[in-house]
């Protein structure tokens, strides 16, 4: 994606191995809408706690960033003593770091075929791993833009851009294609409580002057009722092998009031999301994160114009912050994928090629 750095173009992935100074480095999505800045992860470790943090987020970034890891891994222990004790280890904990995404299973995987080969076969396949979910990214908006039509009204949720999918990105890519072919619309971007990744869909919308507005994740069910939506595209973090997906909490709700008016609504996604193993949502294990995500608020200070997080309950008040929720297949009207637009039944034939 194109960003201007210190005052400079630059074209940077979400995440990318730095050969130089051997270490990940990712665009750290806590500071933005704010601020670009670039965090560095000069261990395994460091990288567990970026995914962790959410500096980096997005299924397809996170499974990109866990394939780097891993490989990050294998350099480090690589001449000591329990090489393959401490890489599983590393393994496990970047597994765990968000349980929900299937696409961080499907990265380490891809890089542990590579263990016991040599610390720089480990990177090089890491890098294959994530520019092909961004070359994936660029297919999905070629095949999703067919769906976007002049002065549609189209709602999104949570932050489904370049970011999110190492470059390009699942959801906003048919929006972006779309844009960049002329053809004029008007996006309703999900503020997406508590970690408000409406900010980032905003931003990167902005980037390419798409006509936008945020609404708090509450006001869509108005919107629909009143004729104001004519289209949901969203993401996904699982796709399981009867089409229920998990997605960012509140995709659910969206689901079923979009089903109640008719209002066609899309999942986008790249193969590393869809989970042939998994039978159906039922089965997905839903990360539930820190309640203090709902107690506090980052923002920019007016007065001092730096990010500060201010407290908007009292303390003790309790929380409740499951990550995802899990919508089922008959809620949805299809799934834009690099292999076109594909209905429920089309997925287990595409999927088990
Ligand atoms: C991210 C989220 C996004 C999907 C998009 O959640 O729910 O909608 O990851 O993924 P979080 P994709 O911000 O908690 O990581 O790009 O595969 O559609």
């Amino acid at each position: 994606m194109k960003l201007i750095v210190n005052g400079e173009e630059v074209d940077l992935p979400a995440v990318w191995w730095n050969s130089e100074q051997k270490m990940v480095q990712l665009i750290d999505q806590t500071k933005l809408p704010f601020q670009i800045a670039i965090h560095s992860c000069s261990t395994y470790h460091h990288t567990v706690n970026a995914i962790k943090s959410m500096k980096i987020r997005g299924a397809p970034s996170i499974g990109a960033t866990a394939a780097y890891g891993l490989a990050q891994a294998i350099n480090e222990f690589w001449d000591e003593p329990e090489y393959l004790t401490k890489v599983s280890s590393a393994y496990d904990q970047l597994l765990l770091s968000r349980p929900t995404a299937v696409d961080l299973k499907r990265g380490l995987d891809h890089v542990k075929k590579s263990w016991a080969v040599s610390p720089d076969e480990a990177i090089v396949q890491a890098q294959k791993f994530a520019h092909n979910i961004s070359m994936q990214g660029k297919k999905i908006g070629e095949v999703g833009k067919s769906l976007i039509r002049e002065n549609m009204n189209i709602l999104t949720h949570c932050h489904t851009g370049a970011l999110a999918l190492v470059d390009h990105g699942s959801a906003i890519a048919p929006l972006i294609a779309s844009w960049e072919d002329g053809v004029r619309f008007h996006v309703y971007v999900d503020e997406t409580r508590p970690r408000m990744q409406g900010r980032l869909t905003s931003w990167e919308l902005t980037q390419y002057g798409i006509d936008h507005t945020v609404i708090c994740d509450s006001a869509s069910g108005h919107l629909m009722s009143s004729g104001k939506v004519d289209l949901i595209i969203l993401g996904a973090d699982r796709v399981t092998k009867n089409g229920d997906i998990a997605n960012k909490i509140g995709t659910h709700n969206l689901a079923v009031i979009a089903n109640h008016y008719s209002i066609p609504f899309y999942s986008a996604f790249p193969d590393t999301t869809f989970d042939i193993n998994t039978l159906t949502g039922t089965e997905i294990t839903i990360e539930e994160r820190n309640t203090q995500e709902i107690y506090e608020i980052r923002g920019l200070s007016k007065t001092t114009r730096t990010q500060i997080s201010v407290s908007v309950y009292q303390e003790n008040t309790h929380c409740y912050n499951p990550a995802f929720d899990v919508t089922p297949a008959e809620l949805l009207s299809g799934y834009i994928t690099p292999h076109g637009i594909l209905s429920k039944e089309d997925l287990g034939r595409v999927y088990s090629n």
